[in-house]
């Protein structure tokens, strides 16, 4: 039970919830920067305007993650800053930010890890429809193709979109997020499928354009599931759970296989055709080859999860949680299981090595008397959440872990209230404290490199 010798033990942010900058240096403007602007729509009318101010003060925060002897640091670009109307003209300061970056980090010794789309989908994109057109598949390559060309002779590592379920979820069912849609099933379909497409095309592009051997995985997310006991029959029933698509009507899109399965096995699981095939675009031969173009990695965002035994009828149970169950300051369950039996379960049906791609909390931070702040709910997490991610190690290729986040930051609709960071960050002077969980994960990154 011990971690690989490389492994990349890491951080992660994304550009509209650090950088700020939202109109600087000729970038152009991106659903969230828009969104942000109707008031009403994020918690106090908090927007990523300036956020952590990233743009302006990266170089601190990359002798930040030195100080904790970060192997790694998984960021995005931020597609209107490099290209203000989505395609076709680029905006070189955008790329000199991130060249920059890259530059800091790799001096550092830091191992960039760039994700192409955490949710910035250029305005101008939108306002043509955005993920429902389907030319958002070759917007989304030119991009990727750029990003590679301009970035991939030091950069090895991409992922190509964050949490597909989120962004359709939130953005375009429920409408908590930007663009704030509430649309139709079939045009919920449509933008899976333009999705699917897109990441396979960025996968073509990254790599037609590379300047070295790189790899290539997709970022999602979903509830894991974790077995109530070790019996054989608990444990198939958790399998079957992980595996399964939420029946809610807003919630489907909340599931694994639907995106994962094409991407990675090239077939949509049986469950997912039965209740959508009515509804669903057609799709040709070729769209099942673009869609699964050849990874190299997988990534997976892990926060939480949910308990499953075998049932009487030998379907699974979901068990409620009892009284008292922990949960974090945003009201997530508190379940360290997930981490073993999430990548378990999805090294198992994907045989791809493996990044934790994100897993973290929020907690109610603020300062001591002393100046200081002292998270232990944090720690506590992290040290149940890394126990368990530790004994899988010797089940799995678990390449990497990127803690969710090195900052304080803008936590979407929930703008600053919620703090995820290991850093603390004061909005208002933007002076960064590290917090007492970032002084025990660099001694835990320490130990276990
Ligand atoms: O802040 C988000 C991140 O952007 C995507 N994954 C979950 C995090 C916490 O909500």
């Amino acid at each position: 039970m011990s971690y690989q010798k490389d492994f990349a033990w890491g951080c992660a942010t994304s550009s509209y919830q650090i950088e700020g900058a939202y109109n600087e240096d000729g970038k152009g403007l991106n659903i969230w920067d828009v969104f942000c602007q109707d008031k009403g729509r994020v918690f106090e009318g908090h927007t990523g305007d300036i956020a952590c101010d990233h743009y302006h003060l990266f170089k601190k925060d990359v002798e930040l993650m030195a100080s904790l002897g970060l192997k790694a640091y998984r960021f995005s670009i931020n597609w209107a800053r490099v290209l203000p109307e989505g395609t076709g003209r680029i905006n070189e300061k955008g790329i000199a930010f991130y060249n920059e970056l890259i530059d800091c980090l790799l001096a550092k010794n830091i191992t960039p890890y760039i994700t192409l789309y955490h949710w910035e989908l250029p305005y101008e994109l939108h306002k043509q429809g955005g993920w429902l057109n389907p030319n958002i598949v070759e917007w989304f390559g030119e991009y990727a193709a750029l990003v590679s060309e301009r970035f991939s002779d030091r950069v090895t590592n991409f992922f190509t979109i964050n949490e597909p379920q989120v962004f359709i979820g939130l953005g375009y069912i429920t409408g908590e997020h930007a663009p704030g849609l509430k649309c139709t099933l079939t045009d919920q379909l449509i933008m899976h499928q333009n999705v699917l497409k897109a990441h396979g095309r960025a996968v073509q592009k990254l790599r037609e354009k590379a300047h070295q051997p790189i790899k290539i995985g997709i970022a999602p997310t979903s509830s894991m599931c974790y077995p109530k006991t070790e019996s054989k029959e608990d444990i198939e029933a958790a399998r079957q759970a992980i595996f399964s698509i939420p029946e809610d009507r807003y919630r489907w899109a909340w599931n694994v296989t639907a995106w994962s399965d094409p991407v990675i096995l090239g077939a949509f699981p049986d469950e997912f055709l039965k209740r959508f095939e009515s509804v669903m675009p057609h799709y040709s031969q070729e769209d099942m080859k673009l869609i699964s173009e050849p990874t190299d990695i997988y990534g997976q965002n892990i926060y939480n999860g949910i308990e499953i035994r075998c049932g009487e009828d030998h379907k699974p149970e979901y068990i409620k949680r009892d009284a008292g169950f922990p949960y974090t300051a945003n009201n997530w369950p508190i379940t360290p299981k997930s981490l073993y039996w999430g990548p378990y379960f999805l090294y198992e049906r994907y045989k791809k090595p493996i990044y934790i791609t994100e897993n973290g909390c929020a907690s109610p931070d603020f300062k001591s008397f002393d100046g200081k702040i002292h998270d232990g709910g944090r720690i506590n997490f992290l040290e149940r959440y890394l126990t368990e991610m530790e004994k899988v190690t010797d089940k799995i290729d678990l390449r990497g872990y990127f803690q969710w986040s090195l900052l304080d930051n803008f936590e979407w609709h929930c703008g600053y209230r919620d703090r995820f960071g290991i850093t603390y960050v004061d909005f208002e002077t933007q002076e960064r404290t590290l917090k007492d969980s970032a002084l025990w994960y660099k001694e835990y990154i320490k130990q276990h490199s």
